[in-house]
């Protein structure tokens, strides 16, 4: 067996991969650490570097899924100089975290490979969904990590609130830790970085805005992931658009993720008709059956705000989810051109190789 270096395991490498490696003499093991389109930024020992990948995926008709994702482990050729590795083949994946892609039942959509953690990021304050907390444990438990919880945002919510929230997590018979943090009074901060262990890998996920890349971004101790600025005006939004695995001084390595456009709308819609009820039910008594509750006549739930039914913000509340939740059906929009131009792009690759 090939000789490894012990450096490899600060990268999350581990006896269980390097029993199933089978890379060529010619070729090393890496870690991805971003997919970006075309390109791959792996890392090893000895630092981060690009990469494409070989001619055989195009020509094997390989699924999505099975592409390197962020945290696979690939056998690859580095090229002397700057040039660009390449990437020959994925090693097996000891856990995964994918989700079903939308419309499709039989593709999946691969978010991250060989997680120890998922800590699934639910804020105080709006974002708090015990049904969606559900779907991500299952979505975890298939994949095989272990999932962990975080309560985000405790400054907005007052202490009485917070344990309301925990005791609805253990009434629902949750087995995974639950944890809180407040990035703004730093509380629970302490206790979280304590948990983070060198060479285990840590996957964030949760809706967008609940804070995931400013916590990273704390435990970093800089401003390498964007965040984004919940203001009204939309000036400063810096919203995750890509995945990466980043290495803490400390040793643990952590994946951040784009929000919830990632996770998906429905999980979003069905939040949402959970917790406003109310509003789904004045809903049936609106003029017209597609009302948005904003500016149609004969809308039955702003008239119950105006008569003091619903309080306005519970009506704010809803109307603030719900355009989340349309964002996210319009980024799956763009996701399937993406998908489109990826497919443009193996074809432009399959025609450049037989031209060499
Ligand atoms: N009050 C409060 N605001 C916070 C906290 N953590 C983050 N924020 C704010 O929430 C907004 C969103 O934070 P991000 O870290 O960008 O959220 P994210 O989860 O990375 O969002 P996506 O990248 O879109 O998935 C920013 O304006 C942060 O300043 C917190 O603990 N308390
Ligand atoms: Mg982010
Ligand atoms: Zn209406």
């Amino acid at each position: 067996m090939t000789e490894w270096s012990p450096e490899l395991s600060k990268l999350g490498w581990s006896d269980w991969f390097a029993q199933r490696a089978a890379c060529k003499p010619a070729e090393t093991v890496a870690r991805v650490a971003a997919v970006d389109r075309e390109q791959w930024l792996l890392l090893d020992p000895d630092g981060p570097f690009r990469a494409r990948l070989a001619g055989s995926f195009l020509y094997r008709s390989v699924l999505p899924g099975e592409l390197p994702s962020v945290g696979d482990w690939v056998c690859v050729e580095k090229q002397p100089g700057d040039g660009p590795g390449v990437i020959r083949s994925v090693l097996p994946r000891r856990t995964l975290l994918r989700r079903r892609s939308a419309g499709d039942s039989i593709d999946y959509q691969m978010i991250a490979a060989n997680l120890d953690i998922v800590m699934i990021v639910q804020s105080c304050q709006y974002d708090f969904n015990l049904k969606r907390l559900e779907r991500y444990l299952v979505m975890v438990g298939d994949g095989g990590a272990e999932p962990c919880v975080l309560l985000s945002k405790t400054d907005l919510v007052d202490p009485a609130a917070l344990q309301v929230l925990q005791g609805k997590i253990a009434a629902a018979g949750v087995s995974a830790p639950v944890m809180t943090l407040s990035n703004v009074t730093g509380d629970g901060l302490e206790d979280l970085r304590q948990r983070l262990e060198p060479g285990k890998t840590y996957c964030f996920v949760g809706s967008s805005g609940v804070g995931k890349s400013t916590l990273i971004n704390h435990l970093i101790g800089s401003e390498q992931q964007e965040t984004k600025a919940v203001s009204g005006t939309g000036e400063g939004r810096h919203t995750t658009v890509r995945r990466e695995l980043v290495r803490l001084a400390g040793g643990a390595l952590v994946i951040d993720n784009p929000g919830m456009r990632e996770f998906g709308v429905l999980a979003a819609e069905a939040g949402i008709s959970e917790s406003f009820a109310d509003i789904d039910s004045l809903a049936a008594d609106c003029r017209y059956r597609d009302c948005t509750h904003t500016r149609e006549p004969g809308c039955a739930v702003r008239q119950a705000v105006k008569s003091g039914e619903i309080s306005r913000d519970h009506y704010e509340n809803f109307t603030k989810l719900r355009e989340e939740s349309e964002f996210n059906e319009m980024s799956r929009l763009e996701k399937r051109r993406k998908a489109r131009d990826f497919g443009k792009f193996l074809k432009s690759a399959k025609k450049n190789m037989k031209r060499k």
